[in-house]
């Protein structure tokens, strides 16, 4: 699966490729990842990649010339891509759902704004979608994409090593939040381990985690419980 990502800081998004899952993903072959510098598709003396909005306000605005520019190069070198994605605040909230949807397609384009914004004509004849991460504002679109990668590439099959520990649990298909977990030693400064576990009886600790499951959703995601 092919990644496009445009920023005007290319080394925030770049180090955290280079760790983990995805990175060994990017080794084995199953993504190929490229970052490019908004900046290389500038034409001015100075790069300049922002400007002030029409009608006033606060703060600059990302200019479209240059992403546009940053895709027609992406399509020249690497063919259309399936999706072209704005990061946003106010984008589809990135969900389970929408992750395994991308994770279908061959190549996506992921476009990083920063300021307040991108042009809205990047988004309305350039951008297929514009995709947020949750209901908060971070400071530009980099993080933003990194989750994307990363949620959408852990879907890809081969890039977590156990398949099982992606969507196969029982937990996962029943939308519940994740049980508690814990791992030696069974006493650690006092703090011991609920004892069912250590139990060895099977049926009794899956009793028990759904519990604590159902537990959890209903303090902190009642939103999932259908009830
Ligand atoms: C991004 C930024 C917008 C102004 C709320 C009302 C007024 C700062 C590009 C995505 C999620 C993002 C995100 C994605 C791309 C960019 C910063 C945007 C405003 C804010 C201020 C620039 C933020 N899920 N959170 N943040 N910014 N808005």
């Amino acid at each position: 699966m092919k990644f496009d990502i445009v920023t005007i800081f290319p080394k925030m998004v770049e180090g955290p490729l280079q760790e983990g899952i995805v990175a060994r993903a990017i080794a084995k072959g199953l993504l190929d990842v490229r970052v490019h510098d908004l900046r290389d598709y500038t034409t001015d003396r100075h790069r300049v990649v922002d400007d002030m909005p029409f009608g006033g306000g606060p703060g600059m605005v990302l200019k479209p010339e240059p992403l546009f520019a940053a895709v027609d190069r992406i399509r020249e070198e690497r063919g259309t891509p399936a999706s072209i994605i704005l990061t946003s605040p106010d984008g589809e909230p990135l969900t389970h759902r929408v992750a395994k949807r991308l994770s279908a397609l061959d190549h996506l384009v992921i476009l990083c704004g920063r300021y307040e914004g991108v042009d809205e004509r990047v988004r309305e004849h350039l951008a297929t979608e514009a995709i947020s991460i949750g209901d908060y504002v971070v400071s530009g679109g980099e993080l933003p994409a990194l989750v994307i990668v990363d949620a959408v590439a852990r879907l890809v099959p081969g890039v977590v090593g156990d398949e099982s520990s992606v969507a196969g649990d029982t937990f996962a298909r029943d939308g519940l939040l994740d049980f508690p977990q814990y791992t030696r030693p069974a006493e650690f400064r006092g703090l011991g381990v609920p004892p069912v576990l250590l139990s060895g009886h099977h049926a009794e600790i899956e009793k028990w985690r759904r519990e604590q499951a159902v537990a959890r959703t209903r303090r902190h995601r009642p939103d999932l419980l259908n009830e």
